[in-house]
C-alpha cells in the first residue's frame, strides 16, 4: 500500500486551508481517493508531485512524514556529508526535490561535487576511507528516499542496468536508477558486481527499453572483450545501450548506436529521446 495522507495533513503541510484544498481536489489539481469508510486520502507521492508542480512552500515536512526541510548550501551539504550527518543531508537533499530540482539535477551537482571533495581525503587524511564509506552509506539512504518519491505509471517502459563484474561503485547505478524512475521509467537495478550475462538476462526478461553500464573501476580483460556481443544483444532488441562512468571511453570503438553518459542527466535526455521515437515508429 503507497503511504497516503490525509487533505488536512497536506494543507497544513503547505500552509493552506483545508478548504483550499479540498476545492484543488474536486477540481482535479490533486488527486485524492477514498479510503473504505469514504474519507479522502492523497498518496504521498501525489502530494510530492503536487508540491513541486504548484511550487507549493512546505511549512511543515514531518507531517508528508519528511525530515524537517534544511535550506543548507552546497558547503554546508559538503560538509555534513563529511560529519556523517544524515539527517541534514536528507532533509537539504528533499528541500530542493520539492523546490523542483530534478534528482538527476541533483545527482549532477550537488552531490557529485560532494563525493568528489571526498574522493579527494583518502590521499590526505588517515580518516579518509571511514569518512568515504559512510558517505556513500547516507547517500545509499537518500537516493532510496527519493525514488521513494516518486510516482511511476503503470504501464511505463522498463529500464535494466547496473555496473559489471569487479566494479564496486554503488551510487551511480543508484543514481540512474532514481532518475529514471522520475522520468517515467520502470526501473531494475541490478547494482554493482554484476555479470554482463545477467544484465542481458534482465533486459530480456523485463523487454527493457533503455539499459545502462556503468564504469567506475577499470573493467577487467574479459568485460572488455565480452563488450560488442554484449551491445549487438541490446541493440539487436532495440533498446538503447547507454555507457556512463570514467572508464566509459574504453568503449568508444563499439557500434556508433551505443551512446555515452558524462552525466546522469544525459541518460535521462537519452531515455526520454528514446521514448519518442519509440512512439513515433
Ligand atoms: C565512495 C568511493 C569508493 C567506495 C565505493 C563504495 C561503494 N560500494 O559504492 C570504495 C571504498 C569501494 C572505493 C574504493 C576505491 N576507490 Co574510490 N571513490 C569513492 C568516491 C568518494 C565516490 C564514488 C561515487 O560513488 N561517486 C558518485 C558518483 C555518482 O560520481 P561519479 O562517479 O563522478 O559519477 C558521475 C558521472 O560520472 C556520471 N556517471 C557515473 N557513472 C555513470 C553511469 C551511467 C550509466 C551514467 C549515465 C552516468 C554515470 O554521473 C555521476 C553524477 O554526475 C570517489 C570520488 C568521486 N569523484 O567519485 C572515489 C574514487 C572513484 N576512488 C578512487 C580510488 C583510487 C579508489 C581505490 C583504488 C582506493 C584504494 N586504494 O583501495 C578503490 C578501488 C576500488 C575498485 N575495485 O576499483 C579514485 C579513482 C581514481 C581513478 N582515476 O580511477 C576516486 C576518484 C577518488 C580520488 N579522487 O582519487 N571508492
Amino acid at each position: 500500500m503507497p503511504r497516503s495522507i490525509t487533505p488536512k495533513q497536506l494543507a497544513d503541510a503547505i500552509g493552506v486551508s483545508e478548504s483550499s484544498l479540498k476545492r484543488w481536489a474536486d477540481a482535479g489539481k490533486v488527486t485524492v481517493s477514498r479510503t473504505g469508510g469514504g474519507h479522502r486520502r492523497i498518496t504521498l507521492t501525489e502530494a510530492v508531485r503536487f508540491i513541486r508542480d504548484t511550487k507549493a512552500t512546505v511549512v511543515d515536512a514531518e507531517l508528508l512524514g519528511l525530515p524537517t526541510l534544511s535550506s543548507a548550501g552546497s558547503n554546508a551539504l559538503t560538509t555534513s556529508l563529511m560529519n556523517g550527518d544524515t539527517k541534514v543531508v536528507i532533509s537539504t537533499i528533499i528541500a530542493r526535490f520539492l523546490a523542483g530540482d530534478s534528482i538527476a539535477a541533483i545527482c549532477d551537482g550537488p552531490l557529485r561535487a560532494a563525493l568528489t571533495h571526498i574522493g579527494n581525503l583518502w590521499r590526505h587524511d588517515g580518516q579518509g576511507v571511514m569518512v568515504e564509506h559512510r558517505a556513500t552509506s547516507i547517500c545509499i539512504e537518500l537516493l532510496a528516499t527519493l525514488k521513494s518519491l516518486v510516482k511511476v505509471p503503470d504501464n511505463a517502459p522498463c529500464a535494466v542496468g547496473g555496473a559489471p563484474s569487479a566494479d564496486p561503485y554503488m551510487l551511480p547505478s543508484m543514481m540512474c536508477d532514481a532518475a529514471l524512475a522520475e522520468a517515467g521509467f520502470r526501473t531494475v537495478n541490478l547494482g554493482p558486481e554484476t555479470p554482463l550475462a545477467v544484465i542481458g538476462q534482465a533486459a530480456a526478461a523485463d523487454n527493457a527499453s533503455v539499459v545502462w553500464l556503468s564504469f567506475s573501476a577499470s573493467p577487467d580483460a574479459d568485460i572488455v572483450a565480452a563488450m560488442p556481443a554484449f551491445a549487438e544483444q541490446i541493440l539487436n532488441r532495440g533498446a538503447s545501450l547507454v555507457l556512463g562512468g570514467r572508464y566509459r571511453e574504453l568503449f568508444s570503438t563499439l557500434p556508433t548506436a551505443v551512446r555515452f553518459a558524462g552525466a546522469v542527466g544525459e541518460l535521462i535526455a537519452i531515455a526520454e529521446e528514446h521514448q519518442i521515437s519509440a512512439r513515433a515508429s
